[in-house]
């Protein structure tokens, strides 16, 4: 993953595939769910976290120039199982993508669900027991768990409080490189939605090197923040600080109408990507 790749123009996720060569296969994330072919599993119940009530106060929170993500703490223990799941996991990071401010492109979460977008899409990152590396996992079908959760601005539901301290430290993360450690609480079983009901498939991490390791699982229902906490997301920036590379007037060389300027973070999402014959299967709370 030595190249350089971005979310437009030249290293975009067309070129992806001649990046890392995984990027380019056949059972690769994120994808449309169409939901008429949806298939309901009765072996599925709802997922069963452990430790998601502890806090996440002591993780490292950073910019890496692609989103921001948030180090689950070390000590704690945040454990992911339930059926479907060959093994436990633990959770090892959250990130997420969203849409620019003034995008004209679809997107801003990564999936769709018959082709609707939403906000932003949280991702928490688990890997199997006894795993640690993403590197010893990439060619197991299991090898890791995300956990996907839409966002849906409502302005008349106002703030979400239980994503104010992440959005709040998240924001501070400006540019790339910026890190600290999460003073606040965030407690991230109050991150996900009341609604357990999700849909399942095996698919890949949706960034270089896009490794075909994941089986994925996202809520069907999405959590509500307000539009002035979508905006502390797409206030960051993908370079340095000290950088004086940006070259804003462009056009983007990719095609796609990007809102704002080459180093807004924001769109931060991979177009979604053929199914090749995979079923969805899902639960139904
Ligand atoms: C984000 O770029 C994370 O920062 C990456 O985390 C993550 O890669 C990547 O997304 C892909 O993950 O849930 N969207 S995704 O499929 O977790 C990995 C790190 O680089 C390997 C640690
Ligand atoms: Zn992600």
């Amino acid at each position: 993953e030595g190249s350089e790749w971005k979310y437009k123009g030249t290293n975009g996720p067309q070129d992806w595939d001649a990046i890392a060569p995984a990027c380019g296969s056949t059972a690769q994330s994120p994808i449309d769910i169409d939901t008429g072919e949806v298939v309901p599993d009765e072996a599925l119940h709802f997922l069963e976290y452990t430790g998601y009530d502890q806090s996440l106060a002591g993780g490292k929170i950073f910019n890496n120039g692609h989103t921001v993500q948030l180090n689950f703490p070390g000590g704690k223990e945040f454990k992911l199982s339930g059926m479907g799941f060959n093994g436990t996991y633990t959770a090892l990071q959250l990130h997420f993508h969203w849409r620019a401010a003034n995008s004209t492109i679809d997107g801003g979460s990564e999936h769709s669900v018959n082709e609707k977008y939403y906000d932003a899409e949280m991702h928490i990152v688990h890997i199997k027991d006894p795993y640690t590396s993403t590197d010893e996992i990439k060619n197991m079908s299991n090898g890791l768990a995300v956990i996907g959760v839409f966002l849906e601005v409502s302005d008349s539901k106002g703030d979400n409080p239980f994503y104010e301290n992440l959005l709040d430290a998240a924001a501070q993360c400006k540019a790339k490189g910026d890190e600290f450690t999460l003073e606040k609480d965030v407690f991230p079983i109050s991150l996900l939605p009341s609604c357990g009901s999700y849909y399942r498939y095996f698919g890949s991490l949706t960034t270089p090197p896009c490794y075909e390791a994941v089986q994925w699982t996202l809520y069907k229902n999405p959590v509500t923040i307000s539009n002035r906490q979508l905006k502390l997301l797409q206030s960051l920036r993908v370079n340095q600080a000290s950088s004086t590379t940006t070259t804003g007037s462009e056009a983007p060389l990719d095609g796609r109408q990007h809102g704002n300027d080459d180093d807004d973070l924001s769109d931060n999402f991979r177009p979604t990507q053929p199914l090749n014959g995979r079923v969805v299967t899902a639960f139904y709370d």
